[in-house]
Formats: C-alpha cells, structure tokens, sequence
C-alpha cells in the first residue's frame, strides 16, 4: 500500500526476526518512513503544522533556519513554504546519506522561493550561525545523551538574539505509574494504526540501544543551562512532547 508521496507500509519488523539488530537509518527505513513515523508518533502530522506557523512567526529578515536530522525534509518543506522572509536559508542536516538523497528529490520537487541546502553530516560537527529559527523535530533522542548539553549549547550560541529553538521528542517521566500508563497508552495507539504485538516489540528492541528519551525536567534544566530565557512546552501527545526555547533580544 503507498501513502500520498509514493512510500510503501511499514512493515519493516511484520516477520519474526531471529536477532533484532540496533535501528538504523538506511534505504529500507527511508522508504517507508513517511507511513513510520506517522504511524508511530502521535500528533507527527500536527506538530508539522505547528513548526509551519512557528516559521511563520518567529523567523528573522536575512537569517538562516535550521531543521536538524531532516530526515525527508517534511519539517523543511513545512516550514519553507510559510517564512515570509525570501532572504532566509533553510539548511536541513542528516547524517543517513539515504535521507540525504530522497530529501533532496522531495525538496527539488517543491517549487517556494526559500533557498534549501541540505547537507549530509552529524549535528553535531556542522556550524551554527546567523539562526532565527533552530528546530530539532524528533532527533535529539538520536544523540547521545552526553553530547546533547553541547550540542545545545552550539545551537543557543549560534542563534540571532530573540530567536527560537523548538524541539520534540519522546519523552520519559520520572514517576514510574505515568511512565507506565503512557508507555501502554503509546503502544495502543501504534495497535490502533496497524502494527501488530511483534511489530510493536521487535521495535521497541531495535530502538533500545539508540534512542535515549528524557524527562521533560531534564530538557528544560540543560536548555536553561545553556542560556536560554524562555522556556515553554506547547504540545504533548502521551509520552511525546514539544519545547519551544527562545535566546534572550537583547544581552544585559
Ligand atoms: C521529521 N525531523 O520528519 N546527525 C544528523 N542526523 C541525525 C543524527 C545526527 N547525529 N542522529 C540521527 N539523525 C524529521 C524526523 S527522525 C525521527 C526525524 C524518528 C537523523 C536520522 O538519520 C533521522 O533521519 C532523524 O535524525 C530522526 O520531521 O525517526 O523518530
């Protein structure tokens, strides 16, 4: 079955595997990750539109927008075609050079006036600069938790006064009881898309080693430790949630 842009179903973990090997993002994940991600992420499709209006608001005259671990460019595309400003530059970044292609086919496709660059690396090693507008949409649970403190404070430093970092993910909680009610509730809400149990275990298994979430306490300490003034959660959806950080306008 394909979804509107010509991906396939997801059914990447439908057959019992022997060993489940650690998730990776490779050509078999690219061509299904349209229906994955919205299959598996409750509100994928509604937070898009909200980086859509959020790209709307806060992006500055002249800056540059960045969409880190792009993945197909579905942030990117979002955001492009409502920035009002033609002077900005949106560079979206992956480090799966499989992504990297099939997001440049589905941006070249697009015809906004908004330059789109997009580059095939780690975050983490690409320079920040002259940014209005950082998002991070579900990727930062990818990097190891060690590294996230100074990848944020890369961003934060290399963010335009006023601008804003947005970022979701999945999220852990620190009671045990929510943790546990939301957990259920997620993986109901991924039997009410389709993935049978196996599906739904075999992946969790690949995911185990690779995608670290945090509490949202954890999130707003380190965006605080890296120096941003406003801190504000504006969506959740179970254990999925979305933090908007904005730098200070102007240094005291
Ligand atoms: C969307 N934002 O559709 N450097 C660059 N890319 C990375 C790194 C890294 N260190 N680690 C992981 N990635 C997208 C969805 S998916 C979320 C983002 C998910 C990339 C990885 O290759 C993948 O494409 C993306 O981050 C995460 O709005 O699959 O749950």
């Amino acid at each position: 079955m394909s979804n509107e842009v010509g991906e396939d179903k997801d059914n990447i973990y439908r057959e019992a595997q022997d060993e489940v090997s650690d998730f990776q993002f490779d050509q078999r994940v690219v061509r299904v990750f349209p229906d994955m991600i919205q299959r598996s992420v409750p509100g994928y499709r509604l937070v898009l539109e909200l980086l859509a209006l959020a790209a709307q608001q806060f992006t500055q005259p002249a800056s540059n927008v960045y969409d880190l671990g792009c993945s197909l460019g579905a942030a990117t595309l979002a955001m492009r075609r409502h920035i009002a400003h033609a002077d900005c530059r949106i560079i979206a970044v992956d480090n799966s050079p499989d992504m990297v292609q099939r997001a440049r086919e589905q941006i070249d496709r697009d015809n906004s006036i908004v330059a789109v660059e997009v580059i095939a690396a780690d975050v983490q090693g690409i320079d920040i600069s002259q940014a209005s507008l950082v998002v991070l949409n579900f990727t930062l649970q990818f990097i190891p938790p060690e590294q996230r403190l100074a990848l944020l404070q890369k961003i934060h430093d290399g963010m335009l006064p006023g601008a804003v970092l947005l970022i979701a993910e999945k999220i852990r909680f620190a009671d045990q009881h929510n943790q546990q009610l939301l957990d259920t509730w997620h993986q109901d809400f991924k039997r009410s898309q389709g993935y049978s149990d196996l599906e739904i275990a075999q992946k969790r298994q690949a995911l185990e080693n690779v995608m670290q979430p945090d509490t949202l306490e954890t999130h707003r300490q380190r965006l605080q430790q890296v120096g941003f003034g406003q801190i504000c959660q504006w969506f959740q959806a179970l254990n999925f949630a979305a933090v908007l950080a904005r730098k200070a306008a102007t240094h005291v």
